[in-house]
Order: C-alpha cells, then sequence, then structure tokens
C-alpha cells in the first residue's frame, strides 16, 4: 500500500522540496494550495500531473490554514499517514505589519490541524510533522541552541510558532498523536522566497554584476543565522516521522555566518570582492577588485547600503543550533555546505536574471521588486 501524505504549504520552499522527495519515496502526495488572483504554483509546475490522467500521485486541493472546515474536510477525504504542516505566513518582518492573522494562520492553523485529527478518529493512524523554528529561541538565552534551551519568542511570527510548537506538544502528550517539532534552523535554496535575505542577496548580486541594478539595501549586517541548504531540512522532516517514537528535534548546520559574510561570500562567486567601510546605518560596501572581466563593474563603485527600513522592532541577534540529538538518535548531517549553498543560489540567480537581461534589452518588462 502506498503511503498518503497531506502537506500544507506545498506551493512553498519546503514544500516543493518536500513533495519531490516523498514522491520519489512512491507516497501519494495530496498538497494544500491558496487560492490566488495569479498562478502560485512556480515551484512544483514540474510535479504538476493533469487531473484527467488515471494513475495520479499528486494532488492538489484549495484550502487555507484559517479554515477549519475545509481542513476537517479534506482531512477526512484524503486519510493521510502523515502531514507535514508548513503552511505558514512565514515572514518575520511582515508579522509585525499583519500580527493577527499571523496569529491566525500559524498558531490556530496548528491547532485546526491537530483537532481535526482527533475529531476524525485519526490518533492512531495519522502522524503530524509541526514546521517549528529557531525564531522561538528569539533573544540569546544560551549558545549553541538545543531541544532544552529556553525560548524567547521576538516577533508576531515567533510567538504565533510558540503556540503551535506546544499545542503540537500537548495533543501527543493529551490525545496519544504522533506529533512532532521540527525545530528547524534557517534553510535556504534556489527556491527560496526572493525577501528573505539570503535570496533578496543572491539574487541582488547578479543583477548588480549583470548592470541591471545598481545597488542593494539591507538591514542589519551583524545577524547571525545559521544557514543550511533546504533539501537537507525536507529529508529530516521525513526521518522524524519515521522515528520510533514521537519527539521534538533541533535541526542545524552548527556554523553560523553574519549577514555581511553571506553578502561577501555571493559577490565573490561572481569574481567581485568588496569592501566594507563604516558602521551601523552608515556601513557601505564598495567594489575592491573585478576577476571576472565578463563584468563591467567600476572599481571603487558603491554596491551596498544600509536602509533602516529593513530594521525589524525587535531582532534576534545570534542563531547557531546543536543538532547533536539529529545526529546521535537518526543519523541525520547535512550534506550540504554553506559555500555550496551560495554556489547554488548564485548559479540559479545568474541563469534567471540572465534571462531578465534578455527580455528587457527586447523591450519587456521585468520584475522589479526588491523589497
Ligand atoms: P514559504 O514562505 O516558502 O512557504 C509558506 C507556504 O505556506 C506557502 O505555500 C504559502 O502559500 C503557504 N501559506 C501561507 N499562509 C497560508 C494560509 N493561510 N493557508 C494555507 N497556506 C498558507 O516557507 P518555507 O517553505 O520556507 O517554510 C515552511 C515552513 O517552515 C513555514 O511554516 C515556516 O514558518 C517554517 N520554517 C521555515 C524555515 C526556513 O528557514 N525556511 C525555518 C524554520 C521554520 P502561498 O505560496 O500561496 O503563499
Ligand atoms: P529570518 O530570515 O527572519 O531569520 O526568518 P530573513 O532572511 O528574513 O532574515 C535573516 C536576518 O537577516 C537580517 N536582514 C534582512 N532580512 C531581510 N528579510 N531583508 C533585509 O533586507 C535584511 N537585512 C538584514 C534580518 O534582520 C535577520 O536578522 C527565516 C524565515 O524563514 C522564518 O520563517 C524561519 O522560521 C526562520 O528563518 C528560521
Amino acid at each position: 500500500m502506498k503511503k498518503v501524505a497531506l502537506i500544507t504549504g506545498v506551493t512553498g520552499q519546503d514544500g516543493a522540496y518536500l513533495s519531490e522527495f516523498l514522491l520519489k519515496k512512491k507516497y501519494s502526495v495530496h498538497g494544500l494550495k491558496r487560492r490566488s488572483s495569479l498562478f502560485n504554483t512556480d515551484r512544483i509546475d514540474h510535479l504538476y500531473q493533469d487531473p484527467h490522467i488515471e494513475d495520479r500521485n499528486f494532488f492538489l486541493h484549495y484550502g487555507d490554514m484559517t479554515d477549519s472546515t475545509n481542513l476537517i474536510r479534506l482531512i477526512q477525504e484524503i486519510q493521510p499517514d502523515e502531514i507535514y504542516n508548513l503552511a505558514a505566513m512565514s515572514h518575520v518582518h511582515v508579522s509585525f505589519e499583519t500580527p493577527e492573522y499571523t496569529g491566525n494562520a500559524d498558531g490556530l492553523g496548528t491547532l485546526r490541524i491537530l483537532d481535526a485529527v482527533r475529531l476524525l478518529g485519526l490518533e492512531k493512524k495519522t502522524r503530524i510533522y509541526q514546521a517549528s523554528t529557531s525564531e522561538l529561541y528569539g533573544k540569546v538565552q544560551e549558545v549553541p541552541q538545543t531541544e532544552t534551551t529556553p525560548f524567547y519568542p521576538r516577533s508576531p511570527y515567533a510567538v504565533a510558532k510558540m503556540y503551535a510548537y506546544w499545542i503540537t506538544v500537548n495533543y501527543r502528550e493529551a490525545y496519544g498523536i504522533y506529533a512532532c517539532n521540527g525545530i528547524l534552523f534557517n534553510h535556504e535554496s534556489p527556491l527560496r522566497g526572493e525577501t528573505f535575505v539570503t535570496r533578496k542577496i543572491t539574487r541582488a548580486t547578479s543583477r548588480i554584476a549583470l548592470g541591471l541594478q545598481d545597488k542593494l539595501y539591507l538591514g542589519n549586517l551583524d545577524a547571525k543565522r545559521d544557514w543550511g541548504h533546504a533539501k537537507d531540512y525536507v529529508r529530516m522532516m521525513w526521518m522524524i516521522l519515521q522515528a520510533d517514537q514521537a519527539e521534538d528535534w533541533v535541526i542545524a548546520t552548527g556554523k553560523t555566518t553574519t549577514v555581511r559574510d553571506f553578502v561577501r561570500m555571493s559577490f565573490e562567486k561572481v569574481g567581485i570582492v568588496l569592501e566594507f567601510k563604516g558602521k551601523g546605518i552608515d556601513e557601505k560596501a564598495y567594489v575592491l577588485k573585478c576577476n571576472n572581466p565578463e563584468y563591467q563593474i567600476k572599481i571603487g563603485k558603491e554596491v551596498l547600503a544600509v536602509d533602516s527600513k529593513y530594521f525589524r522592532p525587535t531582532e534576534v541577534e545570534l542563531l547557531i543550533g546543536d543538532p547533536s540529538k539529529a545526529k546521535n538518535k537518526l543519523g541525520w548531517v547535512p550534506k550540504i555546505s554553506l559555500p555550496e549553498l551560495v554556489e547554488d543560489m548564485m548559479r540559479s540567480d545568474l541563469k534567471l536574471m540572465k534571462k531578465d537581461q534578455y527580455l528587457k534589452d527586447g523591450g519587456y518588462q521585468t520584475l522589479n521588486y526588491f523589497e
């Protein structure tokens, strides 16, 4: 019998990689997608199957984390062996603008999934993975952060995810549901949303090298993150649900890097060496050397400045996870290093931006949004 999985947030970065992963494992994969006025399935279009063919193994359903009736009906119809609850308003900065919605989708949305499983009597059948986050640690209490480090959330997003974390633990203890939190540290890829800092940097670096953009504006360059590759992290989501016992797990690389160094690494991938000058809001970066004759970029050109609009009302300064439990108990280790991640993202964005250059030269409009 094929295993059946339901992925909420199937159109997101992790949803796309997890769908690929589970389809390779011969799962029947059902994804929850929101209705949108534009197509929002770019990341999973290569997996799409015409609804008219027989023997399909990839199915999309309209739904929303704020709609209990929809979630209950879908779970009843699909009868999933595994639910991966990845859907969320996942942007930390945006959560300060939409705190109530974030609480509803990210916090109560998780309760809706757990309670649907309970109401439908699926407690013994359906295993649930909850997409928890290193943002729970927030203000530094301990370094590196482990499964026992106290939480101190610093944004409406993190507070909503803290509710989701504990309601997952509570439903496990109260009703015996196999429900686990994966406390995942930042993970990136060529499919990362364009407004998260890594992707914003790799897109801008490519555009600046190609002469399509003048400058990159960022916020806090001193923030440190433990960055891994999303492909490694979705593998662990699946491993978590195959373990003998339902538990909570930290998934991280154990290394941390500043935003500034991520910028430096991205520019180095196109042969551009940067020099950073100034501090805080006045910090800027200039081209010191360009080792690639393909790019006509002037030495001394200012390519990066700080804009306070990207500062958060409360910031998470330092994240570094200790993945020892995942390594020792499940044998998980990340296979893709940070330089390889930057390489992967830069290769992909350079290709995309060369397409933009071609379109622009042909007089067509290209995406011009850099928030
Ligand atoms: P993305 O932002 O790329 O994807 C989020 C997904 O959730 C999208 O499919 C989005 O749909 C969907 N979604 C948002 N709101 C709703 C809603 N109300 N109802 C239904 N679907 C909704 O996130 P990632 O793939 O990066 O992350 C996956 C999960 O893991 C998220 O819960 C995130 O908070 C969490 N996480 C992510 C980490 C990371 O570094 N990437 C680290 C730790 C946790 P649409 O495409 O229509 O917008
Ligand atoms: P984060 O990711 O908040 O860690 O949440 P993001 O990439 O948005 O920010 C990382 C750090 O970079 C700093 N920063 C900027 N961030 C953005 N987005 N844009 C900027 O211009 C900029 N300049 C500096 C931020 O201040 C921050 O310190 C991600 C999301 O995927 C969450 O859903 C997930 O839970 C956590 O990772 C783990």
